[in-house]
């Protein structure tokens, strides 16, 4: 009998060594990676969270004291009934004298593969059982083209599962035209997990067929070699202007698809005004462009010739979205492809995210999941979910969001669990300041990460190879039976036995439960997901079967063509948007009168890029994208991580010029600063990245010089924030700013920063 665990970056066998259980890539993964196959390594359970803690002065004073100390003051360990006692309490405290309101229970974040054992389902249900709590919206991943596309086109959600599959690009796409690559790092993950990995082997079929790759942006090695993509080098943020001028050279050469635009689209004449600088006195011709975005205005034109010679995919990384005025390229990459007229036919149109993750451009099937349902939420408020620290810092302020003008509500207790802000939030030294005033923060969680460091109470939760689970991704042709490969470590309990606890002591253990334990929750949503599968024509086994067998394939012989109906007959297969059809003019944004975005697709210059003010002294734009290694921060410490470090630290991608203007060589430790932070890592030249443009990868564990607190206490002896982050983090240095007015999405991609040599190396080595 096989046994299994799901991943988000790949399904695993679990197979037994002479010292116990290890992790193996199943067979069945063509291309399949290392990521946290040490998992169950002494050197990563030696980070785990191992027992309830509770912050010194939080345990002697209660809620409210010292919140300043988060993160730098001790933990003192208790048992779990005292631990929930004390979580209870407070839940019930804050309820009653300031209201479900101000309990925000957003808790963006990964957590594990899983449908049951997810953390995010867990913690909602538990307070949506106590009363509720404030929501996030959207991600982080797509904050802004969550809001703006269904405004122009469809909803993000939908347009997830149906781009166009590689099959058929492989057999229509003559050119790939990508803004941000087509990154096979990414492509790695799936939420909720990978049977096959088919990026590569795809890209190399639809080269052999004889597509061709174009990528624009600032750097080359994010499309793998087997595309062999010509670069076109771009500066970071300036994808909007490039695209601009591309329908500027259809317009102008009449190259565009006039009966699509008149058919299937509305208010492209008042978009051509703006092309033609009717308005602004400046046409948005590849002159133009260039200055911008730094590429040759001829080759500009080249490519918009090519472009509607041919059968073309237009595509844009969502990195493109997460920056300053993030809805822009989203809205832009629509527009050029309605003009190309090719939306809706094989291989043609545009894309968002191909590459993003493994899930975009297969062909699964969306069937009925096994879903842990989260009941409802009597309080109904929510903040766009990368808004948290504006939130806390600024109780009862205002801020426009997708049409509204909403209030922030005035959060007194955070609960967080399967997530990590401390990783993954912008400028983390403001978070710091803002996460000092509620007055309890609660984290469940594996590892001392740095948001566990930064809570009042942390409950030990366990990995999913400590707990069964089912593993499910339709869209990526499997389900699974997930082992447990080994006990929980010490005192760790799974998410649903700590809220189970909560819900008892707050006498809403039946409504919570269900009167059902973990293993009656798997068998029933199994069983009902099989019956409603069924409905859909595909037999599942029963439960101990399926239990027995361990992985069932699912269907993933679905062509997909995005549109393809809406193409065929616009009345009969409408689109969401108020006219039913492609939005290139929206009344309904124009209505908002946002000043920082308009009724149609513009260029915005960022607050932050290489063409703004502050670049004389910030030089350098820095990108910080996904980490090869690992899923943003898990498993950090992990061997596929470490492996893309350099002697312990981060590496800062740069390229071969900036290195050399500054005296570096690779393997020189930096500091990286912004007018936010400083953090260190060491310099990495590389061609593959643009002059100008730095790039240092996400995922590290914050670790502010001095140390934060863990169960031993600072290390150094305490440091306020604004400390340099050792680890490498470069959410210490990005701005904490929403992308527009519309959907208040983050804009990591935004941010200035300058290199140095580091002339005072840090006294304790990573
Ligand atoms: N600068 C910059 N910042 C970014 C981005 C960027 O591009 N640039 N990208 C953003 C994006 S797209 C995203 S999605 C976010 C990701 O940010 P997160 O999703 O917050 O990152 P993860 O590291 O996956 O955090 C998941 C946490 O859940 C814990 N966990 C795992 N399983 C369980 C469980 O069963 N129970 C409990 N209680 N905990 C569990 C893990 O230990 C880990 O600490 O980062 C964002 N941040
Ligand atoms: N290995 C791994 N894979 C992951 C994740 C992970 O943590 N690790 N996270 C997953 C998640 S949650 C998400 S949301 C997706 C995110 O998917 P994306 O947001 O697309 O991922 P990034 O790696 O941030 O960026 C993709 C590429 O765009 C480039 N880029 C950045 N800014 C610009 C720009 O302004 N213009 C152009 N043209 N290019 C630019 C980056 O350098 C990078 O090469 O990835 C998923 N895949
Ligand atoms: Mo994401």
């Amino acid at each position: 009998m096989r046994r299994y665990t799901s991943t988000h970056w790949g399904l695993r066998e679990i197979v037994e060594d002479a010292g116990g259980p290890v992790l193996r890539p199943v067979a069945e993964d063509p291309h399949p990676n290392a990521i946290g196959l040490d998992q169950l390594s002494p050197a990563l359970q030696s980070l785990r969270v191992r027992r309830p803690a509770v912050r010194e002065s939080w345990l002697r004073g209660g809620p409210g004291t010292a919140g300043d100390k988060r993160g730098e003051e001790p933990f003192v360990e208790v048992e779990w009934d005292r631990a929930l006692d004390l979580v209870a309490a407070e839940l019930d405290r804050v309820r009653r004298i300031h209201g479900n309101g101000a309990i925000y229970g957003g808790s963006y974040g990964w957590a594990s593969a899983g449908r049951f054992h997810h953390a995010q389902s867990q913690v909602h249900r538990f307070l949506n059982t106590i009363g509720g709590y404030v929501a996030h919206r959207n991600s982080y991943s797509l904050g802004a083209a969550h809001v703006i596309l269904p405004h122009v086109v469809i909803g993000m959600g939908t347009l997830m599962e149906a781009h166009t599959d590689w099959q058929t690009l492989t057999e229509h796409c003559e050119l790939f035209v990508t803004f941000g690559g087509v990154p096979e790092k990414n492509a790695q993950i799936s939420a909720g997990g990978v049977l096959q990995h088919h990026l590569p082997g795809a890209l190399a079929r639809m080269r052999a067929a004889g597509a061709e790759f174009v990528n624009i942006g600032p750097v080359a090695d994010n499309i793998p070699e087997v595309a062999q993509a010509e670069w076109i080098p771009t500066r970071p943020n300036t994808d909007t202007a490039f695209m601009l001028a591309l329908a500027h050279v259809l317009l102008e050469e009449d190259l565009l698809d006039r009966a699509f635009l008149a058919s299937h689209c509305v208010g492209f004449d008042r978009f051509a005004a703006y092309l033609r600088g009717v308005r602004d006195g400046q046409p948005k011709t590849p002159d133009w462009a260039a200055a911008i975005t730094g590429a040759g205005a001829d080759s500009i034109r080249a490519l918009a010739r090519r472009m509607a010679a041919r059968r073309t995919m237009v595509n844009m990384a969502w990195s493109l979205q997460r920056a300053d005025h993030g809805e822009q390229p989203c809205w832009m990459v629509v527009t050029l492809a309605a003009m190309l007229g090719q939306i809706g036919l094989p291989g043609g149109g545009f894309g968002i995210g191909y590459g993003a993750e493994n899930v975009i451009g297969g062909r699964g099937r969306r069937l009925p999941a096994p879903t842990f349902p989260q009941g409802q939420n009597p309080v109904g408020d929510f903040i766009p979910v990368a808004r948290v620290a504006d939130m806390l810092l600024n109780p009862g302020a205002s801020y426009a969001y997708d049409g509204e003008v909403r209030t922030y509500p005035d959060i007194r207790l955070v609960y967080w669990a399967g997530g990590n802000p401390f990783h993954h939030h912008q400028d983390l030294n403001r978070l710091r300041r803002a996460w000092a005033r509620p007055d309890t923060i609660v984290v469940n969680e594996q590892y001392w990460t740095a948001t566990a460091r930064h809570a009042d109470i942390v409950l030990p939760a366990t990995l999913t190879l400590e707990r069964e689970d089912i593993g499910y991704a339709a869209l990526e042709g499997h389900m699974v039976w997930m082992s447990r490969a080994t006990p929980p470590l010490d005192q760790a309990r799974d998410d649903f036995t700590i809220f189970a606890g909560l819900a008892e002591r707050l006498g809403a253990r039946a409504a919570f439960t269900e009167g059902r334990d973990a293993a009656d929750w798997l068998r029933h949503l199994y069983d009902e997901s099989r019956q409603r599968m069924q409905g859909e024509g595909i037999a599942l086994p029963d439960f101990d079967s399926f239990r027995e067998a361990g992985l069932v394939e699912l269907p993933t012989d679905t062509p997909v063509v995005l549109l393809q109906d809406f193409r065929a007959d616009p009345a009969a297969h409408p689109l969401c948007t108020p006219s039913r059809k492609i939005e290139i003019f929206s009344e309904r944004i124009a209505a908002m009168g946002l000043h920082d975005c308009g009724p149609h697709p513009m260029w915005f210059a960022p607050r932050e890029w290489l063409g703004a003010k502050a670049a004389v002294t910030w030089p350098l734009h820095l990108l910080s994208d996904q980490p090869k290694g690992k899923l943003h921060s898990q498993l950090e410490a992990g061997a596929s991580s470490r492996a893309e470090r350099s002697d312990g630290y981060e590496r800062l991608w740069m390229s071969p010029a900036d290195a050399e203007a500054r005296g570096l060589a690779r393997g020189d430790l930096v500091e990286i600063a912004s007018p936010r932070g400083c953090c260190l890592a060491r310099a990495w030249p590389d061609a593959c990245i643009m002059a100008g443009t730095v790039r240092l990868s996400t995922g590290a564990w914050f670790r502010p010089e001095g140390g934060a607190a863990g169960p031993e206490g600072g290390r150094e002896g305490g440091h306020g924030g604004g400390g340099r982050d050792l680890a490498g983090n470069p959410n210490v240095l990005t701005a904490d700013r929403g992308t527009s007015g519309l959907a208040q999405g983050s804009a990591a991609q935004s941010c200035l920063v300058e290199v140095t040599r580091c002339a005072r190396p840090p006294l304790a080595h990573l």
